[in-house]
């Protein structure tokens, strides 16, 4: 065997080792969710065909033309039976795409489809695009909403780095062929973190939004808002109105954004979303959840203090380390749910829990009463209530 050959076969014998690997649920604590042995996608999952050229003529040594550097941020649906992520893919260039993964049972086993998914452009190119929500709208149709970036043509010149941040939206019947529509109009400045409503709101399409002023500072901006639009062919949000602000002292004191689209149960809405606040260490991103009611989405009904999931052990160093952020679930029809979530814009997870732990977890965790002798009266109201059980 020469080098070409040898190389081939040490890298397909591993490559499919890892995709082929089963996952592993590990004892929740907190019996709220479980989280899984192994990340379920890493850049190490990309297909053989993207990043080597075959021709042992024009690459002799078998080595990666194109290489990745990180799979994280999916959008989820179940579509067919399977399991389906549609993942932020990043390249060594730094350049975003979507690509497709499926999974048989939701935890292991993703692979992805033969390419990336092509996602057609407007007549103003995007220069990076990433975060797709998936929302199977009653319409019909699936969406993609996700965040175009393109630079800023205010930046005076010299300044390499100023963007402007808005909501790309395409839909889809197949979720191979991609039917692209103008950008979301707002008049609260950027957009980042747009999901579509799955219901029409009084005959309209609803969207959750964050405003924010610049590219990375909210500003003023920074909650999840919610709006409607007539249509979404020409989709515009001419109000926004703020349903989960930032607010000081909490998880999301700095920013926060809605994570996929929110899942109806009978109590009201699932929302999960993620918050962001500033330490020395920068910038940390966990997920948090809400309850809206099942008649206005746009009312917050119950609200579990702090955070539901937050980067743990090797889920806390990556590319932009202590991140969790999520922008897909999946609910299967006997309740249970599949969280998708990536740690540290590197990698994905999965964690399953069912909508009635959720529901549960929802509605019985204490609110957050924002001050440390609230919370120190809330623990002792939880030991006080436990005398009459707990037998010593
Ligand atoms: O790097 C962490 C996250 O930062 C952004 O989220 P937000 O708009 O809330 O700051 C997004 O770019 C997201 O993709 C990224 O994971």
């Amino acid at each position: 065997m020469n080098l070409f050959e040898e190389r081939q076969e040490a890298i397909r014998k591993e490559h499919e080792a890892l995709l082929s690997r089963k996952n592993k649920m590990l004892f929740s604590t907190n019996g709220i969710f479980s989280r899984y042995e192994y990340p379920i996608l890493t850049r190490d999952h990309y297909p053989m065909e993207w990043r080597f050229d075959f021709n042992p003529e024009t690459n002799p040594r078998f080595m990666e033309r194109i290489s990745f550097n990180a799979a994280f941020n999916a959008g989820a649906i179940k579509w067919k039976g399977k399991y389906l992520l549609a993942v932020r893919g990043e390249g060594n260039d730094r350049k975003s795409f979507f690509a497709i993964a499926e999974s048989p049972n939701g935890v292991d086993n993703f692979r992805f489809w033969e390419r990336p998914l092509t996602m057609p452009e407007t007549e103003n190119p995007d220069t990076n695009v990433y975060d797709l929500r998936l929302t199977a709208h009653e319409d019909g149709y699936i969406y993609g909403v996700f965040c175009t970036e393109r630079k800023d043509p205010e930046a005076p010149g010299g300044d390499t780095s100023s963007a402007v941040a808005a909501a790309g939206i395409a839909r889809t019947k197949d979720l191979v062929d991609w039917e692209r529509l103008p950008d979301l109009i707002t008049y609260g400045g950027q957009q980042r973190n747009v999901v579509l409503h799955p219901e029409f709101i009084h005959g309209k399409y609803g969207f959750y939004t964050r405003p924010q002023d610049g590219f990375i500072d909210t500003g003023s901006g920074g909650g999840i808002a919610f709006g409607v639009s007539d249509s979404m062919v020409n989709a515009e949000v001419k109000e926004e109105k703020i349903l989960d602000a930032k607010t000081y002292h909490t998880i999301y004191e700095l920013k926060n954004g809605q994570g996929p689209a929110p899942i109806r149960t009978e109590q009201g809405w699932l929302n999960l979303a993620h918050g962001v606040r500033n330490c020395a260490a920068g910038l940390r991103y966990t997920l948090y959840m809400f309850m809206t009611a099942a008649e206005d989405p746009t009312r917050i009904i119950h609200k579990p203090a702090g955070l539901f999931m937050g980067p743990l052990g090797e889920e806390r160093v990556g590319d932009v380390s202590n991140v969790l952020f999520t922008n897909g679930w999946i609910a299967d029809e006997d309740g249970k749910v599949f969280i998708y979530y990536a740690s540290s814009d590197t990698r994905m997870h999965v964690a399953t829990s069912t909508i009635d732990q959720l529901v549960d977890y929802c509605m019985h965790t204490p609110e957050d009463r924002l001050r440390s002798a609230a919370s120190v009266q809330q623990i002792n109201r939880l030991i006080d209530q436990n005398k009459d059980y707990i037998k010593s």
